[in-house]
């Protein structure tokens, strides 16, 4: 979704800055000149390289309030807004300070005459430089991570006309969503397969359609819900223009049809601005003689004649 660079560690960072200053080469005037112009070049080859770095980082991860409420929620679900802010902070405070003392080094530097004692200066900078760097190494590797976390948010098409399809976990739902569109999230026999949100696409009528799976969501209330229910919730409240709820009256998903009606109820309590479209799916296996729609994901049947009816409530 976001072009962040690769986050280096403290130890990463300290050797690209210091290999480049160890190619600095300059010859100008006499020899004290010569050794002061090539540690000056040096120490500012070297925090150029740091300043720079960190503030790429900063630059590069989202700013949360720039972000649809769906990523800037997504953000705190998976990685904690506060958590990233303070990060981010962190880089800003280092780059601030090995610039400040750069500049203070080369200062002195300028009117040292001695160059062993110039010499000594920068190799003294380098050190204090290091531990700076060094401090922020725990926020270096939170920033990777947080990296990582993020590279692998689904990509959202906010335009385009968008069904999420929920329910409690096994029930089918990615099954579903292979039948349905582009997509191919994993399927397999046991919960919790589906971890993150994920995103298809299929056509009718030339008109292009977004669908997202998600993860399977249990029946209890919003605020025990797990970080991984939370992104199915999120789903559902930014993005979903219709829910497709699907229900496994076989349950054989492990799930009684009481507690999915009840989880059921709950989201449409939850989410009463949105067109719920029920369905059955499994009906392969079983069919419960209710007026629900049914399906079998597996099978195919009944899947078009869904698809139908997700283009009929998204278009009234
Ligand atoms: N017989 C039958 N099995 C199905 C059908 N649809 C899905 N399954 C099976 O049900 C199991 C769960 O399917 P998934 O699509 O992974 O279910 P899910 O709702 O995405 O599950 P989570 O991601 O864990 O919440 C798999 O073993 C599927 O093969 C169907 O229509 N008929
Ligand atoms: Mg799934």
């Amino acid at each position: 979704m976001l072009d962040i660079p690769t986050v280096l560690t403290a130890d990463e960072i300290l050797d690209k800055a210091f290999r480049k200053a160890s190619k600095v080469d300059v010859r100008r005037g006499t020899r004290l000149d010569t050794v002061r112009q090539i540690n000056i070049s040096k120490l500012k080859s070297s925090s150029d390289v740091i300043v720079s770095t960190l503030g790429r980082y900063v630059k590069s991860f989202p700013s949360i309030e720039a972000l649809s409420p769906f990523y800037s929620e997504l953000i705190d679900v998976t990685i904690g807004t506060d958590r990233l802010k303070k990060s981010l902070g962190a880089m800003d405070w280092c780059r601030g300070q090995v610039a400040k003392v750069s500049r203070a080094a080369v200062r002195d530097m300028s009117s040292q005459n001695s160059t062993a004692r110039i010499d000594e200066l920068r190799r003294g900078t380098y050190g204090r430089i290091s531990s700076l760097v060094k401090q922020v190494d725990g926020e270096l590797k939170f920033l990777a991570k947080a990296r990582s976390t993020i590279k692998k948010f689904p990509t959202i098409d906010h335009e385009a006309p968008t069904t999420v399809i929920g329910g409690a976990p096994n029930v089918g739902k990615s099954q579903l969503v292979r039948r349905m569109s582009t997509a191919k999230p994993r399927v397999a026999v046991y919960p919790f397969t589906t971890q993150e949100v994920s995103v298809g696409v299929f056509e009718r009528a030339r008109a292009r359609y977004q669908v997202i799976d998600t993860p399977g969501l249990l029946d209890r209330p919003l605020s025990e819900r797990n970080a991984i229910e939370l992104r199915a919730v999120l789903a559902l409240r930014h993005l979903a223009d219709v829910v497709v709820f699907v229900i496994d009256p076989s349950e054989t998903c492990g799930y009684t049809r009481g507690q999915q009606e009840r989880l059921l109820s709950s989201l449409k309590t939850e989410f009463r601005d949105v067109p719920i479209i029920e369905v059955e799916n499994k009906v392969d296996l079983l069919d419960s003689g209710s007026s629900r729609m049914k399906i079998s994901a597996i099978t195919g049947t009944g899947v078009d004649a869904l698809v139908d009816e997700v283009v009929s409530a998204l278009a009234a």
